[in-house]
């Protein structure tokens, strides 16, 4: 007989994949929670909760903004019935450290709920495996790692920063079939590249990050205004990288009608050969950063370190070829989305000039991790091999 006809073996193998994916189930309320935070809670992670009894969720919350109540907090101040029987999932481990709000594990505790299932333990050292153990010293039965490859994505900023103090840094090019980012012939140029299906992703990735990077000759020759107008979100904390201090100030994103970080990242250098500009940018409100330098170029290792230290969790890459290269060359790419336009442009800027020079067995390797059409464009996702 086969055994996957015995009665019995479907019977349990049906339970078991029903337990589970009422598991996935709930987890994923929990996240399309958590998503609520995008772009308020940064640096810290996107955490949803939801509080379960017989299939049913009694309560829900999630971290707001930066400072604020975490997820559990949020759930359990709306139900304050009965915990006899409950599960409560959450998408990370809950804290237990007193940080801005007191932890999570005591108010677990202290309600008297039963059952915790976590996505993801904590990489917080604060926290790290600390909650989960006290939960299960407390008699709490806890189950963890219910689709915790999702719940890394999910929180794949607050995961890397929290690991190095750096930013996640996502780079994201727009080229035509040649690999050409702009066309040598300006004038008779259409603004955009790619496809309007195309422009409006990208600003869904500008309201997930905390900064837009770009370099001075982006913000000269383009004058973009790097922000969300296609969709709903908030706009993003600007970054320039200008070695050489060549933006006027007089450029869109210095506009004093907006209202958000703009950081300029300079070199030692050329800040004293510039105060007067110096002073006149930090006048706007734009904050100034100097650098020690190396042929005109800031260290990159030192510039997002200091870019973290400010907050910036995150940071989204829009070019230009120059700035595209530093960051290849110092491998400091977590994951790039290439949107190519099916166009032959002919002579114009590639998107890494020929400044990057590896042998090819030690060349910055990526892995492909997704391939989509998005409107006439193919958009081809990596992240680091
Ligand atoms: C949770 N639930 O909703 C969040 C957690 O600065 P604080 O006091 O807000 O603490 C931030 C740390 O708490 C953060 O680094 C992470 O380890 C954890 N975040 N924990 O139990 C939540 N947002
Ligand atoms: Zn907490």
């Amino acid at each position: 007989m086969d055994v996957s006809s015995c009665p019995l073996f479907l019977l349990l193998d049906r339970r078991r994949v029903t337990s589970n994916s009422v598991h996935e189930i709930f987890m994923r309320e929990c996240f399309k929670l958590a998503r609520r935070g995008t772009g308020f809670v940064s640096p810290n992670p996107m955490v949803g909760c939801v509080l379960v009894r017989g299939g049913k969720i009694l309560a829900s919350g999630y971290h707001r903004r930066f400072g604020n109540a975490h997820a559990e907090v949020e759930c359990l101040r709306t139900y304050r019935g009965n915990t006899h029987g409950t599960t409560l999932y959450v998408n990370l481990e809950p804290c237990v450290h007193q940080g801005k709000t007191p932890p999570c594990v005591d108010l677990i505790l202290q309600r008297g709920i039963p059952n915790v299932v976590i996505a993801t333990r904590d990489v917080n050292p604060l926290v790290a495996g600390k909650g989960i153990s006290r939960l299960r010293t407390a008699g709490v039965d806890v189950k963890v790692g219910v689709l915790e490859r999702e719940a890394r994505e999910l929180n794949r900023f607050f995961f890397k920063h929290m690991r190095t103090r750096m930013p996640y840094v996502h780079v994201k090019i727009a080229q035509t079939l040649d690999g050409k980012i702009a066309p040598a012939r300006k004038r008779s140029a259409p603004r955009y590249l790619t496809s309007p299906d195309s422009l409006k992703l990208v600003h869904i990735s500008r309201a997930e990050y905390d900064a837009v990077l770009v370099g001075a000759g982006t913000i000269i020759e383009d004058d973009p205004q790097l922000n969300v107008r296609l969709v709903k979100g908030r706009d993003p904390a600007v970054i320039i990288l200008d070695g050489r201090l060549r933006v006027s100030g007089k450029e869109k994103t210095f506009a004093a009608k907006i209202q958000r970080q703009v950081i300029l990242c300079t070199t030692a250098k050329a800040a004293s050969a510039h105060r007067r500009k110096v002073e006149s940018l930090r006048q706007k409100g734009v904050r100034v950063l100097e650098f020690a330098s190396r042929n005109s170029r800031i260290d990159l290792t030192t510039m997002l370190s200091s870019l973290y230290d400010l907050r910036i969790g995150s940071v989204l890459v829009e070019g230009g070829r120059d700035v595209f290269t530093q960051f290849a060359e110092a491998r400091m790419i977590d994951e790039m989305s290439i949107f190519v336009a099916p166009k032959v442009c002919g002579s114009g800027t590639p998107a890494f000039s020929d400044g990057v020079s590896f042998e090819l067995g030690e060349a910055f390797g990526f892995k492909t991790t997704a391939v989509q059409k998005i409107g006439d464009d193919t958009l081809i996702h990596f992240s680091k091999a």
